[in-house]
């Protein structure tokens, strides 16, 4: 069926591209697109063209599926450069969204109306790649330098109204009906006796583009795709037109073949793929509309928030009215931040907090759909907590526990309901982190956990499903690649080497940073309770118990591994040397930046594994989603198991056997690695499989 059909009437043809579900520009479309363009061309009925998108955006972009692959003819550009060198005018009908070669498209055409509402942009280099069908060409011409700049390096969609000040396009609607009103348009253009009005023959951009590459270096660190997309702009600068479009292909195809494209790719459809839960198709989730928390210290106002911001009914249950109020106005503050972020106006801050009740009786949680426990992390007081619910909640809510590592099935069993319980693990500060680990216990009911992913989606949140164990997927595997680090301190790298060579990996942080941010007493909490079942080989890092007594509790304290005192940032500081020194016993010697990043990526990796062979996550990809959006790991490397791949499942285990000639923390690799190595099979080929698997 061609997605692309035009009808002509009073001399208008208007053009529609329908290509559920986001108009994507794949082969059909612009086969389709550049057939409708030349009939419109050769027909003497039709004097000016209307290009609209059926469904809830106007065009989405080149079809990303497609990438990786020989792109068939007609390319992007040719499409719009048929477009734009038509000798009859063609106006873009934009509503919903303009991004990408979409936008480009609307580019190419001669005059452009949006709707309210509309978001416009070129996110190509959020993919590793830069907007190449004109868009670094286009944009500046119509918008000037610095701003087509910022759209492009910053890949951040603009408003309609925005769009209309910049001279992105030339009319606001009113947003009833984007055809109508562009048919209405074109009616007024016509009497006009408006021509077409090629972008291409207007100046070239000027301006100080060394400004916009020095701040696009900074700002993205590693990343190749913002500076690239500036050498396209500024060939625009100084070369013909058509030598400009040359040189953006040329830069474009460069980009494509790169394995930062591959890695953003790769995590743009990951973060899609978690959220289709196999074993949940086709099951009904239970109703939400409102929900209770219990507990309103940090993790539980930002549930209260996300929760509110998501425009649900929240109740909040606190054990006393002081603590009741300054969860109130702990919830205020993150609403007055997203009002002061632009993503809230202040009606809707008012409606928020008036679906707020902040009360201390349990029994107001009596109507809940939804109860999301985050009170202190301790079994007994826990399963307290859900004994209490179990009395109170009506039948057919589902009860969650908000904890980051206990046992969910043990605090199911403190309920007679244990079907209706999960765990929801909302990650800090939780009305701004998307990440949500969904925690599948053993009786929990199916329609449970698609309430959980269902909840998921309406809180904006990207749920990656876990099972039951310490620390269910990212914790776990954060303290296996937090004791490789530990252990290179305690055979001789400076914990300031170590956060180094990480962040030049690519991480936003080194775990030292991530220790202070987070606070020492966490660490050492953590490492006391898990005293009792530690392994030898597992050593203790003694120089972070030091600084623990020492009252070194990290930013909270003014100095951890880095002392504030001086700056936010943090600085390394000789007395942590000395203590660090006077942990250690035995012989040490120096860790090179290459050697840190394999020990600490093997660690990684190999607990991923064995997460990922127990079934804690379902597949390679989930792991890959929780630490891009938990644990700053560089989105361009698509996440540990993608780096993996691409590093060699080989080289991993060869790692590790050298490795584990110096530190019985490699003592063994994990069997799905050395499986996959002996199969000649990629944690990519797992992706697939599992997902026929459970298909
Ligand atoms: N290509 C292929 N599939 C796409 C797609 C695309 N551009 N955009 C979305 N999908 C799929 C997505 O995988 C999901 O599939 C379904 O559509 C719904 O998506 C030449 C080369 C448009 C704002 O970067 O930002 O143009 O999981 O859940 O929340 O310079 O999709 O259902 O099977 O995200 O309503 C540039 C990417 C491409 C836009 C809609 N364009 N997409 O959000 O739905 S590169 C983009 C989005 C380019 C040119 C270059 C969002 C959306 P499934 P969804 P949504």
């Amino acid at each position: 069926m061609n997605p692309v059909t035009t009808r002509v009437s009073d001399g208008i043809a208007v053009i529609t591209i329908d290509n559920p579900p986001v108009n994507a520009l794949g082969h059909a479309v612009r086969q389709g697109l550049a057939r409708a363009v030349a009939d419109f061309a050769g027909d003497e009925t039709a004097r000016i063209a209307v290009l609209c998108g059926a469904g809830r955006l106007f065009l989405g972009g080149a079809d990303i599926s497609e990438f990786g692959k020989p792109l068939a003819d007609p390319s992007l550009p040719a499409v719009i450069d048929a477009i734009e060198t038509c000798a009859k005018p063609i106006i873009a009908a934009i509503h919903g969204a303009a991004l990408g070669g979409g936008l480009e498209v609307a580019l190419g055409c001669h005059y452009r109306i949006a709707m309210p509402g509309t978001k416009l942009g070129l996110p190509e280099t959020t993919l590793g790649i830069l907007p190449g069908a004109g868009g670094t060409q286009r944009t500046p011409r119509l918008v000037g330098l610095d701003i087509a700049a910022d759209m492009i390096v910053g890949a951040k969609p603009i408003s309609a109204a925005d769009a209309l000040s910049a001279g992105l396009i030339d009319r606001l609607g009113q947003g009833t009906d984007p055809e109508a009103e562009a048919v209405d348009y074109a009616r007024t253009l016509l009497s006009d006796g408006a021509a077409p009005r090629p972008t291409r023959d207007m100046p070239a951009p000027k301006g100080d583009i060394a400004t916009h590459r020095a701040k696009a270096e900074a700002k993205y660190p590693g990343q190749i795709a913002q500076v690239t997309a500036l050498d396209a702009i500024a060939a625009g600068m100084t070369m013909s037109f058509d030598d400009g479009i040359a040189e953006e292909r040329r830069l474009f195809q460069t980009l494509m073949q790169t394995p930062q494209r591959a890695g953003l790719i790769h995590a743009f459809f990951a973060e899609r793929a978690v959220a289709k839960l196999p074993e949940i198709a086709g099951v009904e989730p239970r109703h939400i509309s409102r929900i209770g928390v219990i507990g309103g210290g940090t993790m539980g106002a930002g549930i209260a928030t996300s929760a509110l911001l998501a425009g649900l009914i929240v109740t909040l249950i606190e054990r006393d009215a002081t603590s009741a109020d300054a969860a109130r106005a702990t919830i205020t503050r993150n609403l007055d931040g997203a009002v002061k972020r632009g993503k809230l106006d202040g009606a809707r801050r008012d409606t928020a907090l008036e679906s707020l009740a902040t009360v201390t009786d349990i029994d107001a949680l009596s109507d809940a759909d939804i109860v999301v426990e985050a009170v202190f992390e301790s079994m007994d007081v826990k399963r307290e907590v859900f004994a209490r619910l179990d009395a109170v909640a009506k039948p057919g809510a589902v009860l969650a526990t908000n904890t980051s590592y206990l046992d969910v099935n043990k605090i199911a069993q403190a309920t007679a309901r244990p079907s209706d319980v999960i765990g929801l693990h909302f990650f800090s500060p939780a009305h701004i982190m998307k990440l949500l680990e969904v925690v599948v216990a053993d009786a929990t009911a199916p329609d449970v956990t698609a309430t959980a992913f269902a909840l998921a989606k309406r809180l904006g949140k990207t749920p990656v499903r876990a099972g039951v164990c310490d620390g269910f997927i990212g914790n776990r595997i954060l303290s296996q690649y937090r004791a490789a680090a530990d252990h290179m301190v305690l055979d001789g790298a400076s914990p300031y080497d170590v956060d180094r060579a990480l962040r030049d990996f690519g991480f936003a942080m080194g775990p030292y940073q991530v220790s202070d941010l987070a606070g020492l007493d966490i660490g050492f909490a953590t490492r006391e309770r898990k005293a009792a079942t530690a392994h030898p080989r597992d050593r203790r890092p003694t120089f972070a118990d030091a600084l623990y007594h020492a009252g070194r509790l990290g930013q909270k304290t003014g100095s951890g591994y880095y002392d504030y005192s001086e700056s936010r940032q943090g600085m390394p500081d000789p007395a942590v040397d000395a203590i660090v020194a006077s942990a250690r016993s035995g012989t040490t010697r120096d860790f090179t930046d290459e050697e840190i990043v394999r020990r600490y990526m093997a660690a990684m990796v190999n607990e991923a594994a064995r997460v990922v062979d127990e079934g804690i996550a379902l597949r390679p990809l989930d792991v890959d989603v929780v630490f891009l959006q938990g644990y700053g790991f560089p989105r361009y490397r698509g996440g540990p198991m993608h780096w993996a791949d691409a590093y060699g499942l080989d080289r991993i285990l060869a790692d590790i056997a050298e490795f584990a000639r110096t530190d019985d923390h490699f003592w063994q690799p994990a069997p799905l690695l050395t499986r996959l190595v002996e199969e000649g099979r990629s944690f990519a080929d797992l992706n697939k499989t599992r997902r026929e698997d459970h298909a």
